[in-house]
């Protein structure tokens, strides 16, 4: 579909909404930008919007006559997909794109997208530094926090662009074709907007949903859904796995990252010379090492770009040492599964920081993953009441409850003493308290600093 001065409906006002208005000025000039929240000021709004924007704002309940004039609505990831504005619009015939849909509008060159329950922002930042090592011209855009429609009008021919995606922004795609696609592991999470397992499966898959016989999806063999998954694409598909050496494909054998193209196994990296640890990471690491391969990066490129890589912030980030307790930053383990990672990783007696926006999450594994390691639990948010419930049926009864994440800063400090770890690592969303996780992380650091 041709958007020349068409007039598109940009729905959200946050950094995918007005990186979206952007895109579009001198493609059109007839535009929208949309929100439901009323409570939002139209100079707010506009303050954050390009200067020039001659366009309508409106916020609250979209009128009835627009329904009648939009020819294209974008929908930013946080917008779920049937609420019943989108249902109507859906009714009226409206095409619906997601952010993503429209960056791809202009983009050229090599794509590199990524997804997962857990892994993705270390993963997309991994490949991005290995592309750098080859690649004169590399992005690294989506959920890791840059809005694609940010550069896809700067791509061309020669440059890369590595996509981390939700399953939010896969919902919403349309055309959008990676060469490369990755799909890391899937576990329970955003549940409350994709209602079943089953549709955020579906959500996951979509990655690939374009891809064609030359494309390549790279896929965990560990996880049972994208090895069935895998028998079934139309594309090629690259396995890795961290238990089991494969006829072909990438896997650990020991300390030693293999790759093997189905004639002769080689080296990539020896995991003790990396900086990230665990096997998630190893995994994470097979995954970017898989694209990299796929996009035609020299093996000597890849090794050094895979010991360089220090974890990215947020993710079992090292704050500081007080009285001899450790203290961790985890703000980006949103869900059970990637928190259960940090609590694995603790070294020592650890007193747990949870708690948030409630995401319609079952934390009964989340508990049973404690092992004896967890001293105290403090817990904060939304989900405060849900968790300590679990907790207790569980036989755990070291629970604590702060009002502010301050205050559970605090009685970690009281209650942890020399040789302990403290983690932040909420297993929810942080969207009740914090705009998102990175200021959750941001003033975690600053509150533990500040002891
Ligand atoms: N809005 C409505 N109606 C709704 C819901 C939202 O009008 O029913 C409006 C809100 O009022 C707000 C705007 O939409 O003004 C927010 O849009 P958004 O939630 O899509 O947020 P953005 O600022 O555009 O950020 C999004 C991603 N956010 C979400 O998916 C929730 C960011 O991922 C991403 O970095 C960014 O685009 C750039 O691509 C964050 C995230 O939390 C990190 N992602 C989730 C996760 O990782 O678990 C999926």
């Amino acid at each position: 579909m041709k958007l020349d001065n068409k007039t598109v409906l940009i729905f959200g006002t946050g950094l995918s909404g007005i990186s979206a208005v952007g895109f579009l000025q001198g493609i059109t000039e007839s535009i929208i930008i949309y929100d439901t929240n009323e409570k939002l000021e139209k100079a707010a709004v506009r303050e954050k919007l390009p200067r020039n924007f001659s366009g309508e704002i409106i916020l609250g309940d979209l009128p009835e006559e627009y329904f009648g004039k939009i020819e294209l609505a974008v929908l930013s990831p946080g917008v779920p997909t049937d609420l019943p504005v989108v249902n109507r619009m859906r009714e009226r015939k409206i095409p619906i794109w997601g952010e993503i849909e429209l960056a791809y509008y202009k983009a050229q060159g090599r794509i590199a997208a990524i997804t997962g329950t857990n892994g993705k922002t270390t993963t997309t930042s991994l490949v991005g530094d290995i592309m750098k090592t080859f690649y004169q011209e590399v992005f690294v855009v989506g959920n890791i926090g840059i809005p694609y429609t940010d550069i896809s009008g700067k791509t061309t021919k020669d440059s890369v662009t590595v996509i981390e995606m939700s399953s939010f922004q896969l919902e919403t795609i349309v055309d959008f074709k990676p060469q490369v696609s990755a799909i890391l592991n899937i576990t329970p999470d955003h549940l409350n907007r994709h209602h079943t397992m089953g549709n955020y499966i579906a959500a996951k898959l979509a990655i690939t949903k374009n891809q064609k016989e030359e494309d390549i999806c790279i896929l965990n063999y560990e996880d049972e859904v994208l090895k069935e998954a895998g028998k079934t694409l139309k594309t090629n598909v690259m396995y890795f796995s961290s238990l089991r050496k494969l006829d072909k494909g990438i896997y650990l054998e020991g300390d030693i990252i293999v790759y093997n193209d189905g004639s002769a196994p080689q080296t990539i990296v020896d995991v003790t010379q990396m900086n990230i640890f665990g096997r998630h990471n190893y995994e994470n690491a097979m995954a970017a090492i898989g694209i990299a391969i796929s996009l035609q990066v020299p093996i000597e490129c890849i090794n050094k770009a895979v010991r360089d890589f220090v974890a990215v912030e947020h993710r079992i980030e090292f704050v500081t040492t007080k009285n001899g307790v450790k203290y961790y930053n985890d703000s980006k383990g949103t869900n059970p599964d990637a928190s259960i990672k940090a609590i694995e990783s603790m070294p020592s007696s650890t007193c747990l920081i949870a708690g948030g926006y409630d995401k319609g999450s079952e934390y009964d594994e989340w508990v049973e993953a404690f092992g004896g390691k967890i001293k105290a639990l403090v817990l904060i948010g939304q989900t405060k009441e849900k968790i300590a419930e679990t907790a207790e049926k569980h036989g755990f009864t070291k629970v604590y409850r702060a009002e502010t994440l301050k205050e559970a800063v605090e009685v970690c400090y009281r209650l942890s003493q020399e040789g302990d770890c403290v983690l932040l690592s909420p297993a929810c969303a942080s969207w009740d308290m914090f705009p998102n996780y990175e200021e959750r992380g941001r003033l975690f650091k600053e509150y533990v600093r500040n002891l």
